[in-house]
């Protein structure tokens, strides 16, 4: 359990620049206001643009013929590792584009809570291969990318960081309830 939350923390550290490479993070922190929320929206809607980062609202799909857009709210319901505001969700996706960083991504890293008890219904894609519809964990390679993940189990859910690595456009990540937190791309 120690090991794995280290790896978790050395994973999941924000904002770890290398000796050469730019970076950028969205966090979710202030001016961003406690409780904004953003109620059905259109798929595509771009919510927030942080750091040439756009967060835009896809459907989240529950199987391969029903999808639903719920509700993103910022909350100050923390992450364990993660002090601060996070952005929380229901029957939704949010789609990160790093096209505008300044920088082609050669790696991104996030962090997202299942708090959807028992769930295996994660959305995820990257450089839209996707949505897939099963544990992060699933896919190791996928949109012509490396994934890593490092899951602990929590009361109610889990918490995983994501680590992707290769030409990274777009990671598309949603669920039935979740947070996310702490999104970086490295140059
Ligand atoms: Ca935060």
């Amino acid at each position: 359990m120690r090991l794995i939350l280290l790896s978790l923390l050395l994973l999941g550290t924000p904002q770890v620049a290398t000796a050469q490479g730019k970076s950028v993070c969205i966090d979710f922190e202030s001016p961003l206001a406690l409780g904004t929320q953003w109620d059905n929206q259109p798929a595509g809607t771009t919510i927030l643009s942080t750091s040439g980062i756009d967060v835009k609202i896809e459907p989240f799909h529950k199987d391969s013929s029903s999808t639903f857009i719920g509700t993103v709210f910022i909350d100050d319901k923390t992450i364990i590792l993660h002090p601060g505001q996070v952005i929380r969700g229901g029957v939704v996706n949010l789609l990160f584009d790093f096209r505008g960083a300044g920088f082609t991504a050669k790696e991104v890293r996030l962090t997202f809570n299942d708090t959807y008890a028992g769930a295996n219904g994660v959305n995820f894609a990257v450089n839209g291969d996707g949505p897939r519809i099963a544990k992060l964990q699933a896919y190791p390679s996928l949109g012509g990318t490396k994934v890593d993940v490092g899951t602990i189990q929590t009361h109610g859910g889990s918490i995983s960081v994501v680590r992707i690595t290769g030409k990274i456009d777009t990671v598309e990540v949603g669920g039935a309830e979740f947070a996310l937190d702490d999104v970086c791309a490295l140059e």
